[in-house]
C-alpha cells in the first residue's frame, strides 16, 4: 500500500468522525468528545487542517471547570442519552459539579484523563505558526492549560510528593489494566441491575471489560459525584500515582514552557501576563519538570522490574505500595528526555525483553506483560496493543537514539493501522484488530507517522 493511499484512508476516518467542532473517537462506541483522544487526534489532524486541530483543542478546553479540571468527556446533546453509558444524567455535572465550577452551557463527565493537551497545543501551533498567531491560538489556550496543570499539581497531589493521583481507572485511560486489579479489589461493585452497558451494543463482550469491572467503575464514579467532585481529604477508595499520566504531565509542562516562551516573544509588558511574567513562569515550569522527574523516579521506578510501576496510595503503609504488574504505562516515561543515566537503556531492554517482546514475539508493544497471569490478547487493556501508547514509546525510542527499533515499530504500526481498518486495538503478536474500527487516534497517529 502506498503512503498516499494510507494517508487518504486515515484522512477519510478523521473526516467521518468530525462533528463540526471536534472529533469523536468512534461514531458507534464513543459518540462524544473524549479528552486525551482529542489531544492525540489534534496531533494528527494538524497535518490535514491546522485550523480544525486548533478547534479540536479549543472545543475541549471550553468545557473546562472553574477549578481547572478538563473533563474526560464533553457530551454532544444531539446524541441520544442511551447511546453511551455513563450518560450526562449519571454525571450530573451542571448540578453536582456546580461547586467545582462545571460549565452551565455544556454537559460533561466529572473525572479527567491524561494531560496530553499542552503537548498537542504546541505541536498544533508549530504546524502553522502564522495561522496560530493570526488567530491568537496560543494566547487563548494558554490560561486554560495553565489552570489545568495547576489543578493536577495541587488538588491531585494526594500522595504529597508532587505527582498527580488518578481517582478512577477511566482517568488514567487504560480502564481494565491488570495494574488496577489490586487497588480496585477494595471497591464494592454497584448492583448489576443499577446500570445498562451501552458499550455491549457495539463491542464484543470478550473484547471489553467485564461486568464486575463495570460495577466498580460505576461505584467509584457515583461516589465521587456524590462528594460533589470535591478533592482533598476524604478521597475515595481508589487513588493511584500512575507513570504514564505523570510522564505526560511532565512532557506537557515542558510544552507549556515553550508556549510561554513563544508568547513572551510576542508580548509587551503592558498587557497581562506580560513578557517578564511569561518568562518567569516558563523558567519555573522547566525547574518543575526536573523535580517532577525526580519524584517520578523516586516513587515509581522499580529496578527489579526495570520498569516504572503504579503506586497504590490506598494500600497499607504511609506511602501505599507499588503494584507488581507490568503495564505499558511503565514504559511511557521513555518520552522524558532527562531520565537518570541508565534508566532509558533499561526501559528499552524491558520493551524488547520477554515481557513486552518488541522485535521478538510482539510486532507492537502490548498493553500488558505477555507472560503475565492476566494476559489476554483480545481484552482491551489486558494485552492488546494500542496506537497511542505505541506512538509514545516510539517517540521515546527515537529520542534515545534507537532509530532502527523506532523505524521497525513505525512500519508495524502503519501496517497494522491500515490492515485492521484503523482498529481501536490489535493483538500485539498478529496485529489482528479488535474493538471499534475507524477509530480516531489510530487514524490521527498513523497520519502523524507518515510525516
Ligand atoms: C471510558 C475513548 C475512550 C478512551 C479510553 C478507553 C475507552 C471509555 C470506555 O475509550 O474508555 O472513558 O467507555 O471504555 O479506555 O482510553 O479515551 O476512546
Amino acid at each position: 500500500m502506498t503512503r498516499r493511499v494510507l494517508r487518504e484512508r486515515a484522512a477519510a476516518v478523521l473526516r467521518a468522525n468530525w462533528t463540526g467542532t471536534s472529533t469523536v473517537p468512534s461514531r458507534a462506541l464513543y459518540p462524544h468528545q473524549w479528552s486525551w483522544d482529542s489531544a492525540f487526534i489534534a496531533i494528527g489532524l494538524r497535518h490535514l487542517s491546522p485550523l480544525r486541530a486548533q478547534s479540536e483543542l479549543a472545543t475541549l478546553l471550553a468545557a473546562q471547570w472553574g477549578d481547572g479540571r478538563v473533563p474526560h468527556i464533553v457530551f454532544n446533546d444531539a446524541v441520544p442519552l442511551d447511546a453511551y453509558f455513563p450518560s450526562p444524567d449519571f454525571w450530573r455535572s451542571t448540578t453536582a459539579g456546580r461547586g467545582a465550577g462545571a460549565p452551565a452551557a455544556v454537559q460533561t463527565s466529572g473525572i479527567v484523563q491524561p494531560p496530553v493537551h499542552a503537548l498537542a497545543a504546541w505541536l498544533v501551533h508549530r504546524a502553522d505558526p502564522g495561522l496560530s498567531r493570526a488567530r491568537s491560538f496560543l494566547a487563548r489556550v494558554h490560561p486554560r492549560l495553565a489552570a489545568w496543570h495547576h489543578y493536577l499539581l495541587s488538588a491531585r497531589n494526594a500522595g504529597g510528593a508532587g505527582l498527580a493521583a488518578v481517582l478512577h481507572p477511566w482517568e488514567q485511560g487504560m480502564d481494565n489494566s491488570p495494574c488496577w486489579d489490586a487497588p480496585l479489589s477494595r471497591v464494592e461493585p454497584a448492583e448489576p441491575g443499577a446500570f445498562r452497558r451501552a458499550d455491549l451494543d457495539h463491542g464484543a463482550p470478550e473484547d471489553r471489560p467485564t461486568d464486575a469491572d463495570y460495577g466498580r467503575y460505576v461505584r467509584l464514579a457515583a461516589e465521587y459525584r456524590d462528594r460533589r467532585y470535591a478533592d482533598g481529604d476524604g478521597l475515595g477508595a481508589f487513588a493511584v500515582e500512575d507513570p504514564a499520566f505523570n510522564a505526560l504531565l511532565i512532557a506537557s509542562e515542558r510544552a507549556l514552557a515553550r508556549i510561554e516562551d513563544a508568547l513572551a516573544m510576542e508580548a509587551g509588558d503592558e498587557v497581562p501576563p506580560g513578557k517578564a511574567q511569561l518568562k518567569e513562569s516558563a523558567r519555573e515550569r522547566r525547574e518543575r519538570t526536573e523535580t517532577l522527574t525526580e519524584a517520578l523516579v523516586a516513587r515509581l521506578w522499580d529496578p527489579r522490574h526495570a520498569l516504572f510501576l503504579c503506586r497504590d496510595l490506598r494500600a497499607p503503609g504511609p506511602a501505599g505500595e507499588l503494584v507488581p504488574e507490568r503495564g505499558v504505562t511503565g514504559l511511557v516515561p521513555l518520552v522524558l528526555p532527562a531520565l537518570p543515566p541508565g534508566t532509558a537503556a533499561a526501559l528499552v531492554r524491558t520493551a524488547c525483553g520477554p515481557h513486552f517482546g518488541l522485535g521478538g514475539p510482539a510486532r507492537l508493544v502490548p498493553s500488558y506483560d505477555l507472560r503475565g497471569p492476566a494476559f489476554d490478547p483480545r481484552r482491551y487493556w489486558r494485552g492488546p496493543a494500542w496506537f497511542n501508547t505505541n506512538w509514545l514509546v516510539l517517540k521515546g525510542l527515537r529520542m534515545y537514539g534507537e532509530h532502527e527499533r523506532a523505524d521497525g515499530l513505525r512500519d508495524a504500526l502503519l501496517d497494522a493501522a491500515v490492515t485492521s481498518g484503523f482498529a481501536e486495538y490489535v493483538d500485539p503478536r498478529t496485529a489482528r484488530g479488535s474493538g471499534a474500527r475507524g477509530f480516531g487516534w489510530t487514524a490521527a497517529l498513523a497520519l502523524d507517522l507518515l510525516h
